[in-house]
């Protein structure tokens, strides 16, 4: 490390102990392969475990993609189809119920839907599929739809978010997941998906859905075209909605996966590429309670590895996923309770299981498929407040 390297990493670290925010030089910065990845790393930790001490997050859940068929062609999927292609496929009402038999068999809290948005199924079939799930089992969380399917289903009705968002709720959605958000910057979103919602669209259903009290996730897919610059951009971009809402619960760095995508020529991203940008994503969004190290699109040594990188939750058991394993992820389709939890202690961290919602989970030891949701885990969480870095700079 070069002295003024060394001035510059002296100044930010200042910033983070004494909690005042990182700004956008500071972010690019931090990805400069001079920087040294451990240094990095430290600072996040210092964040997580301030904010999330010493335990690691996991919730028991599986996914649902009820169908892969889709208008857009965005150039990272690996998953969608096209209308009449053999590999397009949509569940039935029954394939869709059994899962959620399956789901509540297997102690699962939380199911995720997500899936492709239909040339010619209507709003009712998205509606219909989570109060059909939501009647028969009504105590497994429903986070479902990506703000891309939200603006798709706005356009197909023709009735505002609101109602719509208002509408789900009412059928039975539970929270929404972070997808859909890729790279906000139209240099590089033009690339990936230029049909889809754009970024104001994305922010904009987010935002409906905190002021409607939706508790949502967001996202952030790398190692594709975008530049550090791009990526600071994005994460800017979900700090500030946060510091309006605060409805943000956690943040999801997605690694792309480049295999069966139009973008195959593009190589993975390197684990050490994986978690500094986990560790920046931590120090940029101070005000997002977490950061999910995703095992699946990880692998599970990374994942371990980025417990200590500024991530304090690694997702769940997870049944069914597509997306990640269509696209070419070689990580198991499944962990059990117990896996999850040990590579959780061998990290060093304490297992805690956790709701959708980010509330504890007991279990009923004398029937561990039944459970019961307590309080916060979030309750002492005080996020930093949005001026900080002007009254430091006016200092
Ligand atoms: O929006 C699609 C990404 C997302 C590829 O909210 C790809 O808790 C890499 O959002 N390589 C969907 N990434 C998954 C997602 C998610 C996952 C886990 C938890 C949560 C949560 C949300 O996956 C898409 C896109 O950004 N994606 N294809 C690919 N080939």
């Amino acid at each position: 490390m070069n002295i003024e390297t060394k001035a510059r990493l002296r100044k930010i670290r200042d910033k983070v102990e004494s909690g005042t925010r990182l700004n956008t030089d500071d972010g690019i910065f931090l990805y400069d392969p001079s920087v040294p990845l451990q240094e990095v790393g430290l600072l996040a930790n210092y964040v997580r475990e301030k904010i999330n001490g010493n335990v690691g997050y996991y919730n028991i859940n599986t996914h649902l993609n009820p169908t892969n068929v889709c208008v857009y062609r965005c150039r990272f999927c690996a998953f969608r189809s096209d209308l009449r292609d053999p590999k397009g496929y949509v569940m039935s009402d029954a394939q869709i119920l059994a899962r959620g038999k399956e789901a509540i068999d297997n102690g699962c809290t939380e199911m995720h839907v997500v899936g492709g948005l239909h040339h010619k199924l209507g709003y009712d079939w998205y509606r219909g599929m989570i109060s059909l799930l939501h009647e028969a089992y009504p105590q497994l969380h429903l986070k479902a739809w990506t703000a891309v399917e939200m603006s798709w289903f706005e356009f197909l009705t023709k009735r505002p978010l609101r109602d719509i968002l208002e509408d789900l709720r009412e059928a039975g959605l539970g929270s929404m997941p972070g997808g859909g958000a890729e790279i906000f910057h139209p240099e590089v979103r033009d690339q990936l998906c230029e049909h889809k919602a754009n970024s104001h669209k994305w922010i904009e259903v987010h935002r409906t859905a905190h002021e409607i009290g939706l508790k949502t996730n967001c996202t952030m897919l790398y190692g594709h075209v975008e530049s550090a610059y791009h990526r600071i951009d994005h994460l800017m971009r979900l700090r500030e909605l946060q510091d309006q809402t605060g409805g943000f619960q956690t943040f999801i760095p997605l690694a792309f996966h480049p295999e069966n995508t139009k973008l195959s020529n593009i190589k993975k991203p390197s684990a050490l590429m994986d978690l500094r940008t986990l560790a920046i994503c931590r120090l940029m969004l101070d005000n997002v309670p977490h950061v999910k190290a995703y095992w699946i699109m990880l692998g599970i040594a990374t994942a371990q590895t980025a417990l200590a990188y500024g991530a304090d939750d690694i997702d769940g058991t997870v049944r069914h996923e597509l997306i990640y394993h269509d696209a070419g992820a070689t990580t198991p389709e499944l962990l059990t309770v117990d896996q999850i939890r040990q590579l959780i202690i061998e990290a060093g961290r304490d297992p805690v299981e956790r709701d959708t919602t980010y509330h504890h989970v007991h279990r009923n030891p004398d029937n561990w498929r039944e459970w019961s949701s307590g309080e916060s885990v979030d309750k002492n969480f005080r996020p930093a407040r949005p001026q900080e870095e002007a009254v430091v700079a006016a200092v």
